[in-house]
């Protein structure tokens, strides 16, 4: 995103005309000075101690392959969550379970949180988000704040324009960022516009298994995807995406993809869709079921929209969907009614890649163009039916009426803001109050570390006329796109509850026990303040002997059923490291290859006597 700072040259006329004003408009140090915060500021966003904060903020982290969790309005990091990164802090992706879920990745993207919906509103269940970085997506509970599945998607690549969810989360879709062949085959880029595809995947949720599907696959035109959002209401059946690079270019997209006037937003029924697969209408490919649109028609149809657009947003109302034009400096906002009127009356203007294309005069409803406002990319919504979008460029929120059009509020933010997020701002029932500014660049607003600078994200208040930012913090990289959900909506778990039926858990000390299956050790133990028992009957019941070579599994209960009192368990130069939370088992496994004496120890420091939390792996040499 960095690259639309306007060094770019040779674009057309409009975006150079925006990157001269860029200067002019984009805040300097001494005007960001004068909106510096006051005392009052300070006590909207002080929660005092032994108070919680009103909202959970789950922001993305980026590359980080994170999520980080916040409370607002104090704007405190309370928690990071692994989703598509190993996480030493919390043994993810060290124990059995997690190690494979991550299937030997050692990082990911994720760009767009997902909480789960009820009625188009949030019901605090599960994140869905997915990975750019490797072409993932994953569920984490919100009564433990873990991740519980992660899937491959096939014949996809960098699912950025996800994910989103159906209103009752019946789907949750994956559209593609990069175009390739199916299945990612070798084909040379001169076959891009025949061979290449975008896929949107369609996934499905099994929250008693708490395991994600694939439910069938669409293979779009050769396009990148950006991002999407889905209907409510009246339009609930629906769904939205922008597009670019319609020119089908396979080099410097920076130019090459900026050449057409238009590029489209794909409005799509995914209730049409799922009866095409009933139907039958698709073809196999790599085990999926993939939608051909240019073989099987319905369900899907092409908007023009003004070019290179960034974000899509539904209004709460469900009636209309606002695209953001990155390069054009301008909100348009279409009517569903109006697009649904033009697909029932086949008021086409032609099609492509057998993909019928609605008039833009059809299905537009309104073009906001605020002055000297630049790269508008994502907007939000309030409690009283306005909007707010964020500028690039220009550096600023822009509040609007999406039903008039008119503008009614400017704050410049520091600096670049990619995404904001509003309090439910993204749901059919917005709360206002709070907006959050997920800028790109902080230039020196915190103490130098160097010459990269973090992100920051900026408390802005808008529960009266006018905004006003009112806190300002550094953020991890990086925030793309966060949720902000009413605290009172997430119901966490104190302790993980006692599982009989769980093979690996062991509840007693004296039932710890160590079993050999010929090359295999499998040691159940429990840890408790403060020491670990793999084998009660053993002379020295804290250590673990085994043979080199043999296939180790440590299954460890924490016996601790009180809530805060979490265990780790590392083995001193193995590299290995887990935890297990109050009432957790978990498993950790490992070839013994390295004869010797590792000491095994806790790594939370769980009581007085943690440091006394320790025993040894004994690993017997080969003959
Ligand atoms: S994207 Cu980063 S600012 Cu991945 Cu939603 Cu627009
Ligand atoms: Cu258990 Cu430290």
């Amino acid at each position: 995103m960095k690259k639309w700072i306007p060094i770019a040259t040779g674009l057309a006329a409009g975006f150079v005309a925006a990157t001269i004003a860029f200067a002019n408009v984009s805040p300097s140090l001494t005007t960001q000075a004068s909106n510096s915060n006051t005392k009052s500021d300070a006590e909207k966003v002080y929660v005092p101690y032994g108070q919680k904060d009103e909202y959970y903020l789950f922001d993305s982290g980026g590359h980080s392959g994170q999520l980080f969790v916040y409370g607002v309005p104090s704007m405190r990091e309370i928690r990071t969550i692994p989703v598509f990164s190993p996480d030493p802090a919390t043994g993810y992706g060290f124990d059995t379970a997690s190690k494979k879920m991550l299937g030997g990745y050692t990082w990911g993207d994720l760009h767009h949180p997902a909480i789960s919906e009820t009625n188009g509103n949030y019901n605090g269940k599960y994140l869905f988000a997915t990975d750019v970085g490797n072409s993932r997506a994953a569920v984490v509970n919100l009564s433990s704040f873990t991740t519980k599945d992660i899937i491959n998607v096939p014949n996809t690549s960098g699912p950025h324009c996800a994910a989103f969810v159906t209103q009752n989360t019946e789907y949750l879709f994956l559209p593609t960022r990069f175009a390739v062949p199916l299945g990612q085959e070798y084909q040379p880029l001169d076959q891009y516009s025949t061979k290449y595809r975008g896929v949107m995947s369609a996934l499905t949720f099994n929250e008693s298994k708490e395991k994600l599907n694939i439910a069938y696959q669409v293979a779009l035109p050769p396009w990148s995807y950006d991002l999407s959002d889905a209907g409510k209401k009246s339009s609930g059946d629906w769904a939205v995406l922008t597009s670019y690079n319609t020119e089908e270019a396979t080099t410097t997209l920076e130019i090459n993809a900026s050449q057409a006037d238009r590029d489209y937003i794909v409005l799509f029924n995914w209730k049409e869709l799922a009866q095409m697969v009933k139907d039958g209408k698709y073809e196999e490919v790599n085990g999926q079921k993939m939608i051909f649109p240019e073989k099987e028609k319905g369900g899907i149809y092409l908007v023009p929209v003004a070019k290179s657009p960034h974000g899509v947003d539904v209004t709460p109302d469900g009636k209309y969907f606002i695209a953001s034009g990155k390069l054009a400096p301008m909100m348009t906002v279409f009517s569903f009614e109006k697009a649904f009127k033009a697909i029932e009356n086949k008021d086409f203007a032609g099609e492509r890649n057998g993909i019928p294309i609605l008039k833009y005069k059809s299905v537009v409803e309104r073009e906001v163009n605020p002055e000297n406002a630049l790269g508008p990319l994502h907007t939000q919504f309030d409690d009283k039916g306005y909007a707010y979008t964020t500028m690039f460029i220009s550096s600023e929120i822009v509040k609007w009426n999406y039903k008039t059009g008119e503008v009614l509020d400017r704050v410049p933010v520091q600096y670049a803001p990619g995404h904001s997020v509003a309090a439910e701002g993204d749901t059919a029932s917005p709360q206002g109050k709070y907006l959050v500014s997920l800028n790109k660049m902080s230039k020196d607003n915190f103490l130098s570390v160097g010459p990269s600078h973090p992100e920051t994200m900026q408390l802005i208040d808008i529960s009266g006329k006018k905004m006003r930012v009112i806190d300002t913090v550094p953020a991890n990289p990086e925030p793309h796109y966060a949720q902000m959900i009413r605290a009172d909506k997430i119901h966490t778990i104190n302790v993980y509850p006692k599982d009989p039926s769980n093979p690996d858990a062991v509840y007693k000390q004296t039932d710890t026990r160590i079993v050999r299956k010929g090359n295999e050790v499998h040691v159940y133990g429990t840890a408790v303040r403060s020491r670990f028992t793999f084998d009660h009957t053993a002379k020295r019941p804290d250590s673990i002997e085994v043979n080199q070579g043999d296939h180790v599994f440590i299954h460890l209960t924490n016996i601790d059923f009180d809530e805060d009192i979490t265990h780790g368990f590392a083995i001193n130069s193995y590299n290995l490291n887990m935890e297990v939370q109050p009432g957790q088992t978990n498993t950790l496994d490992f070839i013994a290859d390295k004869a010797g004496t590792y000491p095994l120890y806790c790594t939370n420091f769980c009581s007085a006597l943690h440091q006394e939390m320790t025993g040894y792996l004994l690993v017997k040499p080969k003959n």
